[in-house]
């Protein structure tokens, strides 16, 4: 097999290139190496396509697919990841050399990896599981820091070429808007299994004119119009959308949702009529679709209007789709829940919009039935409100359910009533799906909900990004917790003192090749032998980086003052991407980047205390970081982040979480043990209280030290770009806490009430880091006990008690 590959290669090399491999960029080594080993499994994957055309299939519907680099991924999930390394480097070649191929950003966090892993886990638990998605030209902006500000670069990946991706004209389909008709062609890219031989299918649609050029304008010498139509089609899948938990209703977006949803029903719909005609009744046992949050969402009447247009009832075709999709919500923050203006989306769909049309009268009979065309119950018995009453018209309990309400279609509430099951993505978040989002809906369809704590894919956040780690378990346990995660609790038993200095070890080693890649890629240099506090995700104000960056400059005070004598030194690295409009999120970059300035270069303290934000983190990075972490820092909000899955790949990777009671911290703190991690904080249901009653100035007020640390957002040592000091961003930050905003109350993320728990267990790990066997340990008991964080645990529960595939 290897060698077949490398005959490829060299085949390949000198029929493309003419060149030998020796001289090949690392982009053509790639290229080549890339189609050597499609060549190589171009066999299994036909077979397992007939495979899956026999039996009930699911498929994932996602406008995101987040992948990261490919090549280590697949040659470790062929098996011949060593022996290709060593075969290459018996010709001269790194195999580091891949470092150079960007990643495949097609989506902005949480989400869109998690699309990824569960591709990775279907694969490799055979179960027949395609992805489809938007092939974007530009995927998630790259990111640089000049000055400490966010500076966006377009992401061209596919300049590196893309070899996984093979393009088939032959199932081209058409995509019409009321304005633009193009056509969107299909490219798949295999998705290997690790340990069989299945290979499932990502389908990835680009969007193409239909006629690229319009002879006739050319020669009236309008070339501006020749071109129009290929521009007009290829901007839909030009640029993924950067946003991530925060809706923006524009058209293009429309575009791009309803665009990968119509081919893909189509393409779908073609395949079953080829083995079932026109007879639609087993198409919702032939398959099941299931809608990565809301953006796919207008999949439901667009399936129903395909299946009306080849003669079913709407009756009949709304009873098809709802059987056949299930939604996975994965995120409660109202500012990212779509709701779509019913004007936009009748300039664009017309037809689909007379579906959901049809969809909300069915709905309003069906919640009539029910008895909820009634005045919802006033909560709080006060003559006020009785007053008030008389004057608004009378609201009922299903006004707020309606899909269509006023001008506004909400994407989440035809999910929940036009498909079989809801989905939340960690036990508390689907308690808070089922007992405040959607708690009308749950009050009617108790039954359509469930939860599906999410996962990662142990084989690229273990097996791959820590070879080191992968091998002293197998060592201890054997191999089989790449296929089976669960054989990680087998580890509680061998824990002991000389396993830990292995574990510590290796750790270390983890913790310099990060400091190597930092002094490198960002030009600060770190001491491995600092405690490494992590905090990496995207840059939102409810993961609270803020709060983070506060308790930073608490510790600088307290050290300067020689508070803190036996403080641990302690780097506290951050990466994360700012949404480009998302001013808030950029200042506090901005801010965190000043407060590295400092500590960096004051000698007072730059012995204990560093600071570093990387730029650019994506998954490639996250492989390096993962491995290199003592502690995982989870600190949002509590009721506030629907899962995380970042925290898993920490915990797998032996970091101990400092984190909130919030997403599946809840769970990794079961699994772990409370004494092996590091909670604090505000629980959601005090939270819930502070809603109504929560003063943040008058903490400011009383305590000196909160006083100080947030003052240092105005009291003129940080630049942060602005005019004057007093003026800028930094100070709209600190007004965001004190005063509010008017869209917001006062801290609306309560920093200020988390901070002196946040610094105190903070403290704590500090100290405990001294004893570093005992520390080890826990760490060591985190990776044993993270087993249920496989993503091939979450995507068996999916096929299983959603999708009915076994
Ligand atoms: C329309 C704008 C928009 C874009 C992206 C709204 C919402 C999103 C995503 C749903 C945000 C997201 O990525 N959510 C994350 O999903 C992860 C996988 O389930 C969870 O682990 C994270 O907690 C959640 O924030």
């Amino acid at each position: 097999m290897k060698n077949n590959i490398i005959d490829n290669l060299i085949l390949t090399a000198k029929n493309e290139y003419c060149k030998e491999l020796e001289e090949l960029s690392p982009a053509e080594l790639h290229e080549c190496l890339g189609r050597a080993m499609m060549g190589e499994i171009t066999e299994k994957w036909a077979k397992a396509k007939k495979n899956h055309a026999n039996s009930r299939r699911a498929y994932y519907f996602s406008a995101e697919f987040l992948m990261g680099r490919m090549m280590y991924n697949n040659l470790y999930a062929m098996g011949v990841l060593d022996q290709v390394k060593k075969l290459l480097a018996d010709k001269g070649i790194d195999i580091n050399v891949f470092e150079e191929i960007d990643d495949a950003a097609l989506g902005n966090g949480g989400l869109g990896r998690l699309a990824a892993c569960f591709l990775d886990s279907a694969a490799t638990q055979d179960v027949p599981l395609d992805g489809y998605g938007i092939r974007y030209k530009y995927g998630l902006f790259k990111q640089s820091i000049e000055d400490g500000f966010q500076v966006e670069r377009a992401d061209d990946w596919q300049s590196f070429g893309d070899p996984w991706c093979i393009r088939r004209n032959e199932d081209t389909v058409i995509v019409k808007f009321a304005d633009q008709v193009v056509k969107a062609v299909p490219y798949d890219m295999a998705v290997i299994g690790y340990g069989t031989d299945n290979i499932n299918t990502l389908r990835l649609w680009e969007a193409e004119a239909l006629n690229d050029f319009d002879f006739l304008q050319f020669n009236d010498s309008h070339y501006d119009a020749a071109v129009q139509d290929k521009n007009d089609a290829e901007n839909i899948t030009k640029v993924l959308y950067p946003n991530d938990n925060q809706y923006e209703g524009k058209v293009l977006r429309l575009k791009q949702q309803y665009f990968f949803c119509s081919a893909s029903l189509q393409d779908i719909i073609k395949r079953y009529k080829a083995k079932y005609g026109n007879d639609y009744s087993n198409f919702a046992n032939h398959c099941a679709i299931q809608l990565n949050d809301t953006h796919p969402v207008i999949s439901i009447p667009e399936l129903i209007r395909l299946l009306e247009l080849d003669g079913l009832s709407f009756d009949a075709a709304f009873d098809i789709a709802q059987k056949t999709f299930a939604y996975t919500n994965h995120t409660v923050m109202s500012e990212a829940l779509e709701k779509w203006d019913i004007n936009l989306l009748t300039d664009v769909i017309p037809d689909v919009v007379e579906i959901i049309k049809n969809i909300d009268a069915r709905l309003v009979a069906d919640l009539t039935a029910k008895g909820l065309n009634v005045p919802v119950e006033c909560e709080c018995a006060c003559a006020k409100a009785d007053a008030k009453k008389e004057k608004e018209p009378v609201k009922t309990k299903l006004d707020g359910m309606r899909i269509i309400d006023g001008n506004l279609v909400h994407m989440a509430r035809l999910a929940v009533y036009a498909s079989s099951y809801t989905n939340g993505v960690a036990w508390i978040h689907t308690e808070i799906l089922k007992d405040d989002v959607l708690k009308d809906w749950y009050a009617i369809y108790p039954e359509r909900f469930q939860n599906k704590t999410n996962g990662v894919t142990q084989r690229r956040w273990l097996g791959l990004c820590n070879p080191q780690l992968s091998e002293l378990i197998s060592d201890k346990i054997g191999t089989k917790w790449v296929r089976n995660l669960d054989e990680l609790s087998k580890l509680n038993d061998k824990i002991d003192e000389d396993l830990v200095k292995q574990f510590n070890a290796i750790k270390l080693e983890k913790k310099q090749e990060l400091a190597d890649y930092i002094a490198k890629h960002d030009g600060v240099q770190l001491d491995p032998n600092f405690i490494f506090d992590i905090q990496v995700k995207r840059l939102h104000e409810y993961k609270r980086q803020l709060l983070n960056a506060f308790s930073i400059m608490a510790i600088y005070f307290r050290l300067k003052e020689g508070k803190l004598p036996n403080f641990t030194p302690t780097a506290f690295i951050f990466g994360a991407k700012a949404a480009p409009g998302y001013a808030r999120a950029k200042a506090i970059i901005k801010y965190i980047n000043e407060i590295a300035k400092l500590v960096n270069n004051d000698p007072d303290v730059n012995d204990k205390l560093r600071v570093v934000f990387v730029a650019n983190y994506n998954v490639s990075y996250a492989e390096k970081i993962m491995p290199a972490a003592d502690i995982s820092e989870q600190i949002s909000t509590a009721g506030t982040e629907a899962s995380g899955t970042g925290n898993m790949k920490f915990m797998i990777n032996g970091a101990v979480t400092l984190g909130t009671f919030d997403g599946a911290n809840v769970e990794i703190v079961q699994q772990a043990g409370e004494e092996n991690n590091y909670i604090f904080g505000a629980r959601v249901e005090e939270i819930n209280e502070l809603k109504n009653n929560y003063d943040p100035k008058a903490i400011y007020e009383a305590n000196p030290e909160i006083k100080k640390v947030i003052d240092t957002l105005i009291d003129g040592r940080f630049t942060d770009g602005g005019n004057k000091t007093g003026e800028g961003s930094f100070a709209e930050l600190r007004q965001s806490i004190l005063e509010g905003a008017s869209w917001h109350q006062p801290d609306h993320y309560f920093i200020l009430r988390d901070l002196p728990d946040y610094i105190d267990a903070k403290l704590k790990a500090n100290t405990d880091y001294k004893d570093r066997i005992a520390f080890g340990t826990k760490c060591l008991k985190n990776t044993a006990n993270s087993g249920t964080f496989s993503s091939d645990r979450t995507i068996l529960q999916y096929a299983k008690e959603l999708w009915k595939l076994m």
